[in-house]
């Protein structure tokens, strides 16, 4: 069986103020759609976060019913997506049953999640097991609803209210109900430990641990995993995160964003192939000097595509560095400057600044940034407005 495992489209997404939909159409009309035919995919999995957020922009659902209809009606694929942690549960899955007659099945909210959906391939069935976000006391809640046995509810109630038991135990029901010698597959939005994170995560919990142990997936022939956008294996290579549809944050300018291709033999034994996605933008970090950066003309034409964050190592004030720097880099995004971040607060020039009144302060600034001291005649001006300026703030 050939899997296409994906998750964290994010669609909605806005970068710096930009709308990424378009971004994230062309990945989807100009990559999806002929990866999927060409590759001969047999079930596309989409392991949550497949919007931004609860209430996505009109853009963002108008991409999503074109994919799932060209998937499912056009290309007749099985498709199954969970729910992360920024969908919402209740609006991901409106028309489930509906949806679920052409071949695209979604789960949000649990109570319909406690089950496997079986597909099967010329070697015999896979049962997926899927498992949206879903908070420790809400997964614990619902799997006390699947009428255990008094000892097996006992046992539920005695685990800690935490990640890591309580969805091992989720898992561990899944796979009871899963018929004997049948391949499985778990989905799972999760943060699994020891996995390498990236800025544009939502952590799962404030101030305490989300993160569910690897062996919760060892079970299973292979784990298609959400959550984190780093496309990595955890462990062995078929417990995994496909990562997300593209660089979401500046930390993951060094990523290679992949669609992941897993061929499950008739024991369960997968091999796994990285397709990369090519970005209509590339999201890269620059450090450097502001001049240096304004001049060096291979650096514009390499970049002038990309967003970009410029870091600067200048110590001096930049005036009006965003515009300046957007006639060379049309998409640049984010100017940070690091180099008078840098300067010691503790210092004595810091500490010398500190001595100065906010005339002699401001007469410095001026002169830094015109290269140049302030006139006579400007001095004069300037004493007369601080006059002015100190006696409206004594009131
Ligand atoms: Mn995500």
């Amino acid at each position: 069986m050939r899997i296409l495992h994906m998750a964290d489209w994010h669609l909605g997404r806005i970068f710096y103020a930009r709308h990424l939909t378009e971004d994230q159409a062309y990945v989807i009309e100009q990559q999806l759609y002929a990866l999927v035919k060409e590759a001969q995919i047999d079930v596309i999995v989409l392991a949550g976060d497949v919007f931004d957020r609860a209430v996505p922009p009109v853009e963002a659902v108008e991409l999503w019913d074109a994919v799932i209809t060209k998937l499912t009606l056009d290309y007749k694929i099985p498709v199954l997506v969970i729910g992360g942690n920024h969908d919402s549960a209740e609006r991901l899955e409106v028309g489930r049953d509906l949806w679920s007659q052409s071949g695209l099945h979604v789960w949000g909210r649990l109570e319909r999640s406690l089950r496997p959906i079986y597909i099967a391939d010329r070697d015999g069935e896979v049962a997926f097991c899927p498992m949206p976000f879903a908070e420790p006391r809400t997964v614990l809640t619902q799997l006390l609803q699947t009428e255990p046995s008094e000892a097996q509810a006992e046992i539920w109630q005695s685990l800690p209210v935490a990640y890591g038991p309580i969805y091992e135990a989720w898992a561990t029901y899944l796979r009871s109900l899963v018929k004997p010698n049948v391949r499985t597959v778990a989905i799972a939005h999760a943060m699994v430990a020891g996995s390498e994170t990236s800025e544009s995560e939502r952590p799962l919990v404030i101030g305490g641990s989300a993160s569910v142990g690897v062996d919760v997936f060892a079970p299973f022939n292979y784990a298609a995993l959400g959550h984190i956008h780093r496309p990595q294996r955890m462990g062995a290579d078929y417990i995994r995160y496909s990562g997300s549809l593209l660089k979401y944050s500046f930390d993951e300018a060094n990523h290679m964003k992949s669609f992941t291709i897993i061929d499950m033999d008739a024991e369960g034994i997968c091999t796994i192939e990285q397709v990369p996605i090519k970005a209509l933008h590339d999201v890269v970090n620059i450090k450097g000097y502001f001049n240096d950066i304004l001049q060096d003309d291979a650096l514009h034409q390499k970049h002038k595509n990309d967003y970009v964050q410029v870091q600067l190592l200048d110590t001096a004030p930049v005036i009006d560095g965003m515009a300046r720097l957007r006639e060379v880099l049309p998409y640049a995004m984010s100017l940070e400057l690091i180099g008078r971040m840098a300067v010691d607060v503790t210092s004595t020039a810091t500490v010398a600044y500190k001595q100065l009144s906010e005339r002699e302060l401001f007469e410095q600034f001026a002169e830094a940034v015109r290269e140049n001291p302030l006139s006579e005649t400007e001095k004069t001006y300037m004493n007369r407005l601080w006059e002015r300026l100190l006696k409206e703030t004594d009131v």
